[in-house]
């Protein structure tokens, strides 16, 4: 081995359960395993023509994707990474599991094998799914958005809220500090900023992902007399970066903030992202929504709800108009979304 990039190594049981480890560990696409030492090591790269290893009782494998179609195996463990097979038929396949490897298919008996798949570990695309595997702790957990649609390998450090709203909340943005500033360009909306312990924005390209099949958002502010009012939209998403990330909102409409998204004169719904560097909105003359109100936003011309202005004692104009016109009582900010 010439050029191995380590991840992590530690103690594993078996080969299997090291394959194991390696198709469920983000970033890794090699791994190596002592039999004598029971030692595992997932590793983010090998160099594929020289796999051998100078070091005593090391071997290294590539779980490579394939189908489980050899003549005779068949996967029948829904639960687990490996499975095995009886003869004559082949695999039908696991919807909730993903095959990325095959360790090896062999003769057990007159008419019987033994398969050992790798199957990669089902990741939480969000905090819904994590909700429905028993997580009940609000916190900052990692999520893959991207994993049920493609297979790039990407995670997101986020904020879930496991107990407002029966829990399961994905928290896109969400302010507690205002030590985070919101006044940025395209490109940092886009990928996103801040940290999910404190004050972050997910990331554009973030939310479009998880909100492809339309989930509800949950707005809600926090004031200083420890009030906390929200607005839960039914159907929520917005477009990839080719249409400047538009803002859809639809369904019905509940809460105790009141409507400000979605009704009003200057609806936001249906705007483009507009930020520092990008003029979206519907304001005309070179005035720049963004510029002015000093943060990004789905502005229009230019709003009446908008969760990113400066922090106090920053000059936020028009959190949420009416009702809030300033920025000055709010302690937190919260937008979240969840499957419906
Ligand atoms: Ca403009």
């Amino acid at each position: 081995m010439s050029s191995t990039t380590p991840l992590t190594e530690y103690s594993s049981p078996s080969l299997s359960h090291c394959m194991a480890s390696c198709s469920s560990a983000c970033g890794c696409n090699c791994l190596g395993f002592n039999n004598h030492t029971e030692k595992c090591r997932v590793l983010k790269s090998c160099d594929s023509v020289d796999m051998t290893s100078t070091e005593a009782f090391w071997r290294y494998y590539i779980p490579t994707p394939q189908d489980v179609g050899l003549p005779g195996c068949r996967t029948i463990g829904p639960s687990d990474y490996w499975a095995v097979g009886l003869s004559d038929r082949r695999t039908t396949g696991l919807s909730d599991y993903r095959t990325v490897g095959l360790l090896g298919c062999r003769t057990i008996g007159p008419s019987e094998y033994w398969a050992v798949t790798i199957k990669r570990k089902d990741m939480p695309g969000d905090c819904k799914a994590l909700y429905d595997r028993g997580h009940r702790t609000s916190g900052v957990y990692t999520i893959y958005p991207w994993e049920r649609y493609s297979s790039v390998c990407r995670s997101a450090r986020v904020f879930c809220d496991m107990g407002t709203n029966a829990g399961g909340w994905t928290a896109i943005q969400m302010r507690r500090t205002g030590s985070v500033n919101f006044t940025r360009n395209w490109n940092e909306y886009k990928v996103g900023f801040g940290n999910p312990e404190i004050d972050y924005w997910i990331g554009n390209d973030a939310i479009h992902q998880l909100t492809r099949d339309r989930p509800s958002l949950y707005v809600s502010l926090t004031l200083n007399d420890v009030s906390t009012k929200y607005e839960l939209y039914n159907e929520f998403s917005v477009s990839d970066e080719n249409d400047n990330f538009k803002l859809f909102l639809g369904g019905p409409v509940s809460g105790t903030l009141g409507d400000n998204m979605l009704s009003t004169d200057r609806p936001i719904a249906g705007m483009a992202f507009s930020t520092l560097d990008r003029d979206n909105d519907n304001k005309g003359g070179g005035y720049s929504c963004a510029v002015t109100m000093a943060g990004g936003w789905w502005f229009n011309a230019c709003h009446r709800a908008f969760l990113n202005g400066p922090w106090a004692p920053g000059n936020w104009r028009e959190p949420w108009s009416p009702g809030l016109m300033d920025g000055l009582a709010i302690t937190e900010t919260r937008m979240m979304i969840r499957a419906r």
